[in-house]
């Protein structure tokens, strides 16, 4: 099956994008046709620093081969290096009702933060992120929660062009994991950790011991005692018990019969423990990477050259489809 799934170089990429996406995509690589992008044209749509974008790109491809993105097997890519994305994009626009990029949560959130200047790609970028799947013949697009929307609104634009202009585009289909799809934030666990929160409110996959002993330490539990998963109750522990288990791969039940009769800081010494474990060869990689930065470079171009092929044939189609060629 063909897949496709992206990250922006937004912020510090953290513990919920890493657990509920990139995981996942491990999995997927050693028996599908896998496509993983640095979606940088997403990430300008709020305000960003122009001299720190190339970094986070790399940062970015980083985090994809410590996780264990095989970039012999899977491309790896930069979205603004095909241009294709973009050519798509506009097509799409033409098929796409205003109502239906106005009513997507995401674009609600964002845009009531930036009251005074909303821009169009804001309201826009979920046309981008159909152009991202579609292009590439997309059939599995691994996501976490909130983002499974978008995928649904790539559906139904795939499913209006192929009723317009006769079946061009495969149907996606969004993948999101059972537990875990939403990695609440570390201090207010009722709201997603966010790459644009503050910084006690996520684990950054480059934090370094120090800082993980304190945002554990001082994140937020819940009254009483007990290690037990019940998030309309406990979603503090709950939080932490879903993100122990991604990060073990033992069953949060497994988990609450480890640690009964345990209290908070005990639970939470062990989290941390598990985290920095899990998280130095992040930290480890990217100052190795830092010091060589032609590999990333020499992969992110043979990616795209890749990448380049798959979106070339699919344009050639669409031109046809739709009478530009
Ligand atoms: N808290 C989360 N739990 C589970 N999955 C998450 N994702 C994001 N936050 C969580 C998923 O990570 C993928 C990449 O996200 P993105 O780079 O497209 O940006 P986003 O969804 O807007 O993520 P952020 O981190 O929350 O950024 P801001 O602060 O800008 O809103 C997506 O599949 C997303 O679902």
């Amino acid at each position: 099956m063909r897949i496709f799934s992206g990250i922006q170089p937004s912020g510090e990429i953290h513990l919920g994008n890493y657990l509920a996406v990139i995981k996942p995509w491990l999995d997927l690589q050693t028996k599908n046709d896998c496509i993983f992008c640095v979606v940088d044209w997403h990430a300008i749509t709020v305000p960003y620093e122009p001299k720190n974008l190339q970094r986070k790109i790399k940062e970015v491809a980083t985090i994809y081969l410590t996780a264990g993105i095989n970039p012999e097997k899977s491309i790896v890519f930069t979205q603004s290096v095909v241009k294709e994305h973009t050519e798509l994009a506009w097509l799409l626009n033409t098929i796409t009702p205003i109502g239906d990029l106005q009513r997507m949560t995401q674009f609600k959130e964002k845009s009531a933060k930036q009251i005074k200047n909303v821009c169009a790609g804001l309201l826009n970028y979920p046309i981008l992120m159909a152009a991202d799947i579609l292009l590439y013949q997309t059939e599995i697009v691994p996501v976490g929660q909130d983002q499974k929307q978008h995928v649904e609104l790539a559906r139904e634009i795939a499913r209006r062009f192929n009723a317009k202009f006769g079946e061009t585009f495969t149907l996606p289909q969004a993948q999101i994991i059972k537990i875990g799809a939403k990695i609440m934030s570390l201090t207010e666990p009722n709201k997603k950790m966010s790459k644009s929160d503050k910084p006690e409110t996520r684990i950054g996959l480059f934090d370094t011991p120090e800082q993980i002993k304190k945002k554990i330490g001082s994140s937020t539990t819940d009254s009483g005692k007990e290690i037990k998963y019940n998030p309309a109750e406990k979603p503090g522990v709950s939080n932490l018990l879903t993100i122990y288990s991604l990060l073990s791969d033992k069953t949060i039940k497994d988990l609450e019969n480890e640690f009964a009769g345990q209290n908070y800081q005990a639970f939470k010494q062990k989290l941390s423990e598990l985290l920095i474990e899990k998280l130095t060869p992040f930290r480890d990689k990217k100052s190795e990477l830092e010091n060589n930065p032609a590999i990333i470079d020499k992969i992110l171009a043979h990616g795209a050259s890749q990448a380049e092929k798959i979106a070339q044939q699919t344009m050639k189609k669409v031109r046809v489809a739709m009478g530009l060629l």
